[in-house]
């Protein structure tokens, strides 16, 4: 693109203009690009910097999501996913069911992404025993597993150290972090949203960790309840800075809060295309050294993710399969997705389908 042609309406074109010369968007600039009226400004200049990361590109995986139990200690008020144990709808997985599972989402699968409830009383040994079954049992696919918060409450459960409960995660087979439990890197909106669980320093120390240990990650934010634009920033400006010091992030995932059936419901409503299309642009043009924007077709839609492709965003995640935490939610989508549909979906927003493994291999071009 052009850099005069980057239209004007709302001084954002210095700004973008920058970013498209590769120098690093500052704290005001981002405030002042989420400000912006002009999606269509910030879209086209992120739609340049992904063609100059991954040119007509688009990854999805094969992958099935596992959710051990809703049976959760944190009981946040974002989740309409978590349960206490003595709920008639509380499960709890045992090592038969979880390999059952994954067994029936058949054999193209390359992927477990596995993230589960704070249970109040597993001990760590059950998460680990877990991936050292999953692992025997399917030692071809990837294990995806455990946010950044899951870690830490095990390492508070075991009394153990977060490099002690990585290693061993590590030695078990777990083969790399998801992105969740970020929620937004404030304390002021984890005090209200999620207050039982990892604080802001907390996640980002357990992704430093993992990092030095050699384990790649995610990273997502939560968006669209009661965080304010400087505290959306400020989220950015903190993965953007650690990444700088580890390079340990493969994908930024930006979701769009859902609120039906949790504490926020009403108070809140669902972000639209127009904030899931800025908010995908404003990741690309702000996170410089992270390499893939993921557009989660669960939480967007499938007609906003197909857009995101078009507006920065070089990934679209996966078949997933059996989707809970956004359905619990009053998610409308799909929970899961055959490969052939997600490869439709990326080929009619006119980018070439990549199925790629977790840790970003191109596997087949489709
Ligand atoms: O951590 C919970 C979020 C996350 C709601 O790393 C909600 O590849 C919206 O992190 N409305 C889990 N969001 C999902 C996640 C994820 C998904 C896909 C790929 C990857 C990856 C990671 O979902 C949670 C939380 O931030 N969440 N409740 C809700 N009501």
């Amino acid at each position: 693109m052009a850099i005069a042609s980057v239209r004007d309406s709302d001084g954002v074109a210095p700004i973008l203009a920058k970013s498209l010369a590769g120098e690093r968007l500052s704290r005001d600039d981002g405030l002042r690009l989420l400000a912006s009226g002009d999606l269509l400004a910030l879209g086209a200049a992120a739609h340049t910097l992904k063609q100059r990361h991954s040119a007509d590109r688009v990854f999805f995986n094969v992958n099935c999501h596992l959710n051990l139990t809703n049976i959760c200690a944190a009981r946040c008020g974002l989740c309409a996913f978590s349960r206490d144990a003595r709920d008639a709808d509380a499960y709890c997985m045992d090592q038969q069911e979880a390999v059952e599972r994954v067994r029936a989402a058949g054999e193209s699968v390359t992927e477990i992404h596995m993230v589960s409830g704070l249970h109040p009383d597993k001990p760590f040994t059950y998460y680990l025993d877990m991936v050292r079954c999953l692992r025997r049992e399917f030692p071809r696919l990837h294990i995806k597993a455990f946010t950044a918060a899951e870690i830490q409450y095990f390492a508070d459960i075991s009394g153990g150290s977060i490099e002690d409960v990585l290693g061993r995660l590590k030695e078990a087979g777990l083969g790399s972090l998801p992105g969740g439990g970020a929620e937004v890197l404030s304390d002021r909106v984890r005090e209200r949203i999620c207050p039982r669980k990892a604080t802001a320093g907390q996640w980002l120390a357990v992704m430093r960790a993992a990092h030095a240990l050699g384990l790649k990650s995610n990273a997502t934010l939560l968006f669209g309840h009661i965080e304010t634009p400087e505290e959306i920033i400020d989220h950015l400006l903190s993965l953007r800075s650690l990444q700088d010091e580890t390079g340990g992030f493969q994908a930024f995932i930006p979701l769009p809060f859902h609120p039906e059936n949790t504490a926020l419901a009403g108070t809140c409503s669902r972000p639209g295309a127009v904030d899931i299309l800025r908010m995908i642009s404003l990741s690309r043009l702000m996170l410089d050294s992270i390499e893939h924007v993921k557009a989660y077709w669960v939480m967007t839609g499938l007609p906003a993710a197909q857009l995101a492709l078009v507006f920065g965003a070089d990934d679209i995640d996966g078949t997933v399969r059996e989707e809970k935490i956004t359905h619990a939610a009053g998610a409308a989508t799909a929970t899961g997705l055959d490969r052939r549909a997600l490869i439709a979906l990326i080929r009619r927003s006119g980018s070439r389908p990549v199925e790629r493994d977790s840790l970003y291999r191109m596997l087949r071009c489709c």
